[in-house]
């Protein structure tokens, strides 16, 4: 398989500056001792970035931010953009986190706008879909899924799409303790990469990375990326301690 394996953190809204570089230089440490069978992504908030960048120096780890703006510069207080973003040092940064879309009112529109400018800058996007419980139980997980990434990716070239990671994540299994069963991960995982089959071809879904995430940790990683279709993972709370993410990253 040509695909990348990643297994990406997602501190959320964790840390202080001097907690987050702390943290950093303890997981860049153990990877510098151990190289890792996967590409790591540390995503941090925007405040941490620059020096989180000083700190990271292993092979095959890379930074990557939480969020950027939908405008590309000027008058939107407290907006950081995906080129400042860049500017840090940063390479990726995560999309469409159902936090995001949940608390702070992103739609589909506004996804697609943050993407277009993530890509414009030079960032690679971990873009997330995910359906909810009610959605679940209901059946309508792919109808969800396919419509969320219709509407904020699927216009994108084939050349952009290239830096395109996406991540499935559950809503019902994030920050709940909740995962989905390693069947149902690769079941959806299996068929997003179908739907992406349809819209870019075979060999670039063979090609794409696609993560699951919500409720991943140092016991589940394993079995999940045992699963075909599942290239490795976005990790919230178990990224929050250097030993778990490491054993998470060891899961490979
Ligand atoms: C989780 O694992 O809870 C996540 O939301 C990762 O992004």
């Amino acid at each position: 398989q040509m695909r990348k394996k990643i297994v990406a953190g997602n501190w959320k809204m964790n840390e202080t500056l001097q907690e987050g570089v702390a943290l950093a230089k303890e997981i860049n440490d153990s990877l510098k001792a151990e190289k890792p069978n996967c590409d790591v992504v540390i995503c941090t908030p925007f405040i941490h970035l620059a020096s989180v960048a000083q700190v990271l120096d292993a092979e095959g780890v890379a930074l990557g931010a939480e969020n950027c703006a939908d405008k590309e510069k000027g008058a939107y207080t407290g907006e950081v953009s995906a080129a400042m973003v860049k500017s840090t040092g940063a390479q990726y940064v995560i999309l469409g986190h159902s936090e995001r879309r949940q608390y702070y009112g992103e739609t589909a529109e506004i996804l697609k706008e943050k993407v277009q400018l993530a890509l414009a800058n030079g960032l690679k996007v971990i873009f997330c879909c995910g359906e909810t419980l009610e959605e679940r139980e209901a059946e309508k997980q792919n109808e969800v899924v396919k419509a969320e990434l219709e509407g904020s990716v699927f216009h994108l070239s084939a050349e952009e799409w290239k830096n395109i990671v996406l991540a499935y994540e559950p809503i019902w299994a994030i920050g709940t303790g909740k995962t989905a069963t390693s069947d149902q991960a690769q079941e959806m995982l299996a068929y997003i990469r179908s739907i992406v089959a349809e819209k870019y071809g075979k060999e670039a879904a063979e090609d794409t990375t696609i993560l699951y995430g919500g409720s991943c940790n140092a016991s589940n990683a394993a079995e999940l990326f045992s699963k075909s279709d599942i290239d490795g993972g976005l990790i919230g709370g178990a990224s929050l301690k250097a030993a778990d993410f490491k054993a998470i990253i060891d899961a490979w």
